[in-house]
This record gives C-alpha cells, sequence and structure tokens, in this order.
C-alpha cells in the first residue's frame, strides 16, 4: 500500500513538474510584447521595397522651369521618343522596385487624359492627343515588374477653382480616375509645395489657403484606402499619413533615425529629420532627392550628374540609416532619361552589389551574452540564417547585451549592416561594433538606432571576431539580420564632389590640420587659401601646402568616410599622392590603409591636429608602402594631410 501510494505520488510530482516546466519555458519564449508602435502591413511592405524612383516629367520639361505658372502652352507638349520602358528598364537594371510618376505636377498639367479638365495630354499634339504616358508607365512596370506610385500635386496653379471647395471635389476626382484605371499604385505622394501665386484660370492672383483645413485630408485618405487598401500615403509635415518627409531634400537623413512620430502636433525639422524615439504612431522616413541638382530636366545640369561617392553617401544615408530611397530621375524634352543620368544610377547598382556582394557573418558562430529563455527560437544564430523572420531576441528585463560572431580566422571587412525584427517594435537605442585584432577588443564604430536596417562604414579591418553591443534598447533587443562586409574602395575620376559633411553652423573652431585638409579634398586649394596664405608661411605644412596641385590625375574616397563624422580622400597627381581626412564634432583615431600605393616605396609627410595651433608635424618616414597603413589622430573638428612621395620604384 505505502509503496503503491509513493509511486502514485511521484508519478503525480512527475506529472506536476511535467507541467511547471512546459508553462515556465513557454512562458519564457515568448514572442517579445509590441515595444511601442509598430508599423502595418502596408508600410512593413513599402521599407522592404527600400529603393525606387521618381521621375519628373511635365511641361516644365519643354520650358527650363522649376515650377510651371499654369498658363504654359499645352501644344509644347511633343516628346518625339518617349519610351516608358526605357525608364522601367534603367530602374529595373538599377535595382529599384518602383517608380513615382508626376502626373501632375504644380502647374497643373496633367499626363493622362483627365475627364476633368482640358490642360492634358489629350490637348497636346503628342499621340494626336490620344496619348497616356499614365498607361505606358503602368503598362511598362508591369513588365519590368515594378510597382507603380503616383504624385498628384495638391496645389494647382491652372485650375480655376483653386483655393476653393469645387477644387477639393476636383482633386478627389483626379484620384478617383487614378487609383481606379491603373491597377495596383503601391504609394501616393502629396507635395506639400504651396507658393500661392498662379494664372488660376486666367486670374492671375495670389491664391492663399489654410494647409490644415483646406484639403480636408482624412477624407481624402479614406477614398484613397477605399480604392487601393495596399496603398501607403506620403504627406509632408503636419498631414500625417504613412510616411514622412526626413526636412531636406539633399538625400540624407538623420543618423538617429526613429521610425515614430505624434499623431498630431507640429512637425519641426529635427522630427522629421529624427523622428520621434517614444512617438505614438509609426510614420517612417523616406529620402527623396534627385540624382542631379534639380527635379526636372535642364540641359545645363547633365555635367552636373551626381558622382559615384555622392551617390554611395545618398544610399549610406538614407538606405543604412532605417529610411528608402526615392531618386528621382528628370525626363528629357524627347521623352527619354539622359545618358549620364542612366550611367550613374547603373554605377551606383554595381558598386552597392560590389559592396555587399559576400556576407561574411554567413560562415561564422554567433553567440550571445542573453538568450530568451534559452530557446532556440530566439538564438543569436538566427541572425545570420538569412530568414527574415526569424530573430535573436533577449528576455525580457535585458536591455543590454552582446552579439559576437566569430571567423574563425583573420578576416578582412569594413561594413556592419544590422536589422531590427520591426514587426514587433523599434527598440535599439546605442550600440557600438567591436573587432578583436591580434587578441584586442577594439572599437570599430558607434551608432544609436537600428530600425529596419543600418549599415555603418568603418575602416578596414583584420579581425577574428566581431561584437555587437547593444548598450541601451527601449524594450528587449529583437534582431533578425546581421550582415558584415568588405566592401571595395572606390576609385573616382577626379571629382569637384566634396561631401558637404559637416553643418556649418557647427563647424566653429575647427583646427589648422582641418583647414589644410580641406585644401586636399577640395579641387582647388585656392578656394581656401586666398589671401590666406601667409597665415601658413612657417607652418610645418608649409612645404606640403606650396605642392599641392589643383587637378588630379585620381581620387580615392577613402574606407570609413561618412557624412558628419570623418572624410578622407585619398588624390593622386603624378607620382604624388595627398591625402586629406576631415573630422566632425567627435575626436576620431583613424588607421588609414595605404592598399591604393603601387609597388615601390613612398616618403610620408603627417601633419595633424594641435587644436589652437597651426597644425603639428607628426611624423615623417622614408619607407612606408602599400602593406602599411598611417594612424593620425584627430580632435573635434580636426583633420590630418599627408604627403606620399615616391622615393623607390
Ligand atoms: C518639391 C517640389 O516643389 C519640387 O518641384 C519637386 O516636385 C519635389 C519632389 O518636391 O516640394
Amino acid at each position: 500500500m505505502n509503496q503503491a501510494n509513493s509511486m502514485v505520488r511521484f508519478v503525480i510530482c512527475g506529472i506536476v513538474l511535467l507541467m511547471c516546466s512546459t508553462v515556465c519555458i513557454s512562458a519564457q519564449i515568448q514572442v517579445p510584447a509590441l515595444c511601442g508602435p509598430v508599423p502595418s502591413e502596408n508600410q512593413l511592405r513599402w521599407q522592404e521595397l527600400e529603393y525606387y524612383a521618381f521621375i519628373h516629367f511635365s511641361l516644365n520639361t519643354y520650358t527650363d522651369q522649376s515650377w510651371g505658372y499654369g498658363n504654359e502652352d499645352v501644344n509644347l507638349f511633343n516628346p518625339t521618343e518617349l519610351d516608358c520602358r526605357q525608364w522601367a528598364r534603367i530602374c529595373k537594371e538599377a535595382g529599384m522596385k518602383a517608380i513615382i510618376l508626376t502626373v501632375k505636377h504644380h502647374c497643373g498639367f496633367c499626363l493622362w487624359p483627365s475627364k476633368y479638365t482640358e490642360y492634358s495630354v489629350k490637348n497636346a499634339p503628342w499621340r494626336d492627343g490620344k496619348g497616356d504616358v499614365v498607361r505606358e508607365m503602368a503598362d511598362a512596370c508591369k513588365e519590368y515588374g515594378l510597382k507603380l506610385g503616383i504624385y498628384l500635386s495638391p496645389w494647382d496653379r491652372n485650375h480655376p477653382e483653386y483655393g476653393r471647395p469645387e477644387y477639393i471635389t476636383y482633386f478627389r476626382n483626379q484620384l478617383t480616375e487614378l487609383l481606379t484605371n491603373y491597377g495596383p499604385i503601391f504609394e501616393v505622394w502629396f507635395d506639400g509645395a504651396n507658393g500661392g501665386t498662379g494664372y488660376y484660370g486666367g486670374a492671375n492672383e495670389n491664391r492663399k489657403i489654410d494647409r490644415t483645413t483646406y484639403y480636408d485630408w482624412s477624407n481624402t485618405y479614406k477614398l484613397i484606402r477605399e480604392l487601393q487598401p495596399d496603398i501607403v500615403i506620403w504627406n509632408d509635415g503636419g498631414n500625417r499619413a504613412d510616411l514622412r518627409w526626413v526636412g531636406t531634400e539633399a538625400g540624407f537623413i538623420g543618423e538617429t533615425n526613429w521610425s515614430l512620430l505624434n499623431a498630431t502636433g507640429d512637425v519641426p525639422f529635427n522630427m522629421l529629420h529624427h523622428g520621434v524615439e517614444d512617438g505614438d504612431s509609426w510614420v517612417p522616413g523616406e529620402v527623396n532627392t534627385s540624382i542631379r541638382p534639380e527635379w526636372f530636366y535642364h540641359p545645363s545640369e547633365d555635367t552636373k550628374v551626381k558622382t559615384l561617392p555622392h551617390l554611395m553617401d545618398t544610399y549610406y544615408n538614407s538606405i543604412g540609416r532605417n529610411a528608402t530611397l526615392l531618386l528621382n530621375f528628370p525626363i528629357m524634352p524627347n521623352g527619354l532619361i539622359h545618358e549620364n543620368d542612366e550611367k550613374a544610377a547603373l554605377d551606383l547598382a554595381k558598386a552597392v552589389k560590389e559592396a555587399f556582394a559576400v556576407n561574411l557573418a554567413r560562415q561564422t558562430k554567433a553567440e550571445a551574452s542573453n538568450v530568451r529563455g534559452n530557446a532556440e527560437e530566439s538564438a543569436a544564430d538566427n541572425v545570420i540564417d538569412s530568414d527574415k523572420d526569424t530573430y535573436w531576441a533577449t528576455d525580457d528585463d535585458v536591455t543590454k547585451a552582446s552579439l559576437t560572431l566569430d571567423f574563425g580566422k583573420p578576416t578582412t571587412f569594413n561594413r556592419f549592416m544590422a536589422q531590427e525584427y520591426i514587426r514587433l517594435g523599434q527598440r535599439v537605442k546605442a550600440f557600438t561594433i567591436e573587432g578583436l585584432i591580434d587578441g584586442n577588443w577594439k572599437e570599430l564604430a558607434k551608432a544609436t538606432t537600428v530600425g529596419y536596417k543600418r549599415i555603418l562604414r568603418f575602416p578596414t579591418v583584420a579581425a577574428t571576431q566581431l561584437r555587437f553591443n547593444i548598450n541601451d534598447a527601449k524594450c528587449c533587443p529583437v534582431i533578425s539580420n546581421i550582415g558584415v562586409y568588405n566592401a571595395p574602395q572606390i576609385l573616382t575620376s577626379p571629382t569637384d564632389y566634396m561631401p558637404t559633411a559637416f553643418d556649418l553652423k557647427e563647424m566653429v573652431g575647427y583646427t589648422w590640420a582641418h583647414l589644410l585638409a580641406q585644401a586636399v579634398n577640395m579641387t582647388s586649394p585656392l578656394l581656401h587659401f586666398a589671401g590666406k596664405y601667409q597665415d601658413f608661411i612657417g607652418n610645418p605644412a608649409e612645404n606640403l601646402l606650396r605642392h599641392l596641385p589643383s587637378t588630379w590625375d585620381e581620387t580615392i574616397v577613402l574606407s570609413g568616410s561618412e557624412i558628419g563624422k570623418t572624410v578622407g580622400f585619398a588624390r593622386r597627381r603624378g607620382d604624388t599622392w595627398f591625402i586629406g581626412v576631415l573630422n566632425g564634432g567627435e575626436a576620431a583615431t583613424l588607421p588609414i590603409e595605404l592598399s591604393f600605393l603601387e609597388q615601390g616605396t613612398w616618403q610620408a609627410e603627417v601633419f595633424g591636429d594641435d587644436p589652437g595651433h597651426p597644425a603639428t608635424f607628426q611624423r615623417q618616414s622614408n619607407n612606408v608602402r602599400a602593406s602599411d597603413s598611417l594612424t593620425v589622430s584627430m580632435s573635434p573638428r580636426g583633420g590630418a594631410v599627408i604627403g606620399l612621395t615616391k622615393t623607390t620604384p
């Protein structure tokens, strides 16, 4: 009996224990709770597009204007070679996933034969008034597997009723045409520009509207979502929709970038640029910029198409900072994209492909300081399994944690990429990257937010391990993906592109070495030193400056260059190289690899910071080679300049 009793007790105990452990484990490995607002399915789908095109085409194309007044003659619109398939082909080859077309810009001219106005392609000579650019664009997008979006300017400088309630009906009628007749539309773009003056059916006057009430956006949004349930709506500033403007058209978003805003209230530049950490709504940023200075085609800009280093910066400062990139092509009067723009976009695609060709993280062993419930579904190696739906997560109370990737041998890399599993919210507030180099941990980069995707650039290192330290997070971190890459340095022809890396307002008190380095990085040192050269007489850098050329045979953007932080160029004239490195608001020590040198030895003259004084001569060495690196230390707002003269072949 006793024995039977204890047997029963044993079995019951076992069952209880089993139940308890099941309950305990399932409590531990519960999916992390949402951390603040989260994206909708439409926003998630949009975010994953990452890169898509803007196309600016209208009567402005024929008048060399930026904004039409609204009285331009429809007869001007007669592109002789219009081919939307060319646009789509270029976008596809450039790695873009969609195209947003300006179907009506501020001048009011419509690229489709709207039945609500005479100011459209139907009264233009093009295709005898039977043409429809939106239809041709929709067909080309379909053929090339691209999504289609529309830009419909709310401001209409042609329409007689603009500023009155009747215009809102007109605007919604046009939206209904566009969102009904051209298949799925992934994004609609409502430009906030409103200059007031215009033709307005002949009135030629200034019409002011109250932007907070006139457009009655909430009802327009309702209509849009009824017609296209999968769409995302872009609207700037105060009229909160699905996506936000980033406060600049220069091609970058804040380094700290939360995908959150508050649903109401003003949105000053800082909020557009950085989002709001504790915002109550998910409103991610889209970086819109043009491949040339302006949005519409101007022949004078054929030589001003952005260079590869410039576009690369744009890429890292948009897609690499938790935003998408909307890159504009202006269409020429003949109806095609200019060959210089095509080349620039394809060169960028090639450079991006090369930079991210091999994910070195895939071949590593991943371990984490904490794994949620010690469970497989939250384990560290989920970040390297190439499945975007699996993740590494920590226990609820852990907001500081690290994940180590072991390469097993010294491995060369200079890029780090991380993605949060944003379905559960955006969490990470601060992180660093370290490399185990010759047995010592060394900090390689430091950053704030991650979001959907964050890419960091730093000088090339050879490390056996990489450590991703999350130092602060809003809730337990949930990381879906990590990438480590060795991007090639970008070789360019002589360029006058100087990353305007530093906010001039902040650049008070920069050091002499910073000034010297600018002389190297700008096309002509005279730009900087006219009238000031006497300041450098007797300076240890005088000799170097005297020999600075004003034209160059080759320019390399040094890896690790990042707008706002540190920007370095190496420039060659004949057998001599000059390196200029400029520093932002924080001190930095940077190894500069000399791998761009050919065979032979070089004498190096290195000048760096001695704050408040002329730059200090730091080192002269007669025997550096391509396999060496030179380490420079820079003060906040500092710099360094290096001259390399060939000594032995
Ligand atoms: C601006 C407009 O005024 C420009 O012409 C251009 O369309 C750009 C995308 O948005 O606000």
